[in-house]
């Protein structure tokens, strides 16, 4: 699962996305020049897991992002910028709330909302050339071709242009997972999920959670796959140069408790309809990625193929009942060891170990 950090120039995007992936190497994806890098998912359970079975290694979930050159009519007609857009599955825009007259904005004024709409509509405008032509394509083949095939796909592309001309993204749209299915292969950008990534200058840096909810509640309200992060770039770029042990004093001296990233990592991780389920033991304890409402055998094939196929049962406790009872066997004598066969729904926070042949 991939995530694309887009915006404007001069937003922020390459700075968060140094400090979320540690990564400074460009590499390319066809002819464009991008970075991409893994973030860590943040999860306080795995420290508690690896208290109780201090196992030589405990390993995180991760996210993919990738850092894109800006987004502009320009760079939305170049193909490769294009391809390299249309490849991931969300994005993660970063909206400047930030003031520095050293740094100019494109627009020359700081306004951020002006900057989400006008992006927007970049990415609705390109999804607008697609449909068109093929919208064109497909009212020459059906002069040729009767098929109701090719009907539907005319209708389901009508639908969508006209959602794109009242200003629209795609994402907005209601469709079955019929629809939905149709739609995939033309990975339109104004589909994707989005994460807004709300940049604050340090002296905002109290009222992170407050800003965030004025965005959900105000501009995002109403929007569907969309949701909002706030970060202050800066402290967490001064943040990520502490030893460990200084951190917390320095986010504590601008009224903060965390840094924002794990917050900006969550909210990716949820947009993306991402879960996490977890298998501890004296070796390793690690979070497992699967999408949300996964089967037990879903799981089990995320740890090994092998285990998909020969799956017996899976035992499944909740990782703080496991925690609290000490260990399996705890857990067991409890009855909260429970076994649960293939089509078992996965939830939030279960520890797993599976039988298999
Ligand atoms: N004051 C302030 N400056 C920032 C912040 N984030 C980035 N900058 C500065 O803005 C400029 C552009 O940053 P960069 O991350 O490259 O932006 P990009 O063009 O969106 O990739 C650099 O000079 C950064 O030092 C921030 O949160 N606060
Ligand atoms: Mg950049």
């Amino acid at each position: 699962m991939r995530t694309a950090i887009i915006g404007l120039p001069m937003t922020g995007k390459t700075s968060l996305f140094t400090i979320l992936t540690g990564v400074h190497q460009e590499t390319r994806i066809g002819a464009t020049a991008v970075r991409t890098g893994v973030a860590q998912v943040p999860d306080a359970r795995l420290a508690e897991l690896a208290r109780l079975f201090e196992p030589p290694k405990v390993t995180h979930a991760t996210v993919e992002y990738v850092d894109m050159p800006s987004v502009s009519k320009e760079s939305l007609r170049d193909p490769s910028y294009l391809a390299s857009l249309r490849v991931v599955d969300a994005f993660a825009h970063v909206l400047r709330l930030f003031e520095d007259a050293t740094v100019p904005h494109e627009k020359g004024s700081i306004d951020p909302v002006r900057d989400l709409e006008d992006v927007e509509m970049e990415l609705i405008l390109s999804d607008l050339v697609v449909i068109e032509k093929r919208l064109d394509r497909l009212e020459k083949d059906r002069k040729k071709i009767k098929s109701p095939e090719l009907d539907h796909e005319f209708e389901l592309l009508e639908k969508c242009r006209a959602a794109l001309e009242r200003n629209h993204p795609l994402r907005q749209l209601e469709i079955d997972a019929e629809e939905e299915k149709r739609l995939r292969g033309f990975q339109f950008l104004s589909q994707k999920p989005m994460l807004y990534v709300l940049n604050l200058g340090e002296s905002e840096a109290g009222s992170l959670h407050q800003r965030e909810r004025e965005y959900r509640e105000g501009v995002l309200a109403g929007r569907k796959q969309v949701s909002a992060a706030a970060v202050c770039g800066k402290i967490e770029a001064e943040l990520a140069e502490l030893p460990a042990e200084e951190q917390r004093e320095y986010l504590a001296s601008y009224g903060l408790q965390e840094s924002g990233l794990e917050r900006l990592i969550s909210a990716t991780y949820s947009l993306l309809g991402l879960m996490s389920f977890l298998t501890a033991g004296e070796t390793e304890v690690r979070a497992w990625t699967i999408p949300i409402h996964s089967t037990a055998l879903k799981a089990a094939g995320t740890i090994h193929t092998d285990f998909e196929k020969k799956f017996i049962r899976a035992e499944v406790v909740n990782w703080k009942s496991l925690v609290d009872l000490g260990g399996y066997a705890g857990a067991r004598e409890k009855g909260l060891l429970k076994l649960e066969g293939k089509e078992y729904i996965v939830k939030d926070g279960d520890v797993l170990v599976i039988r298999h042949g």
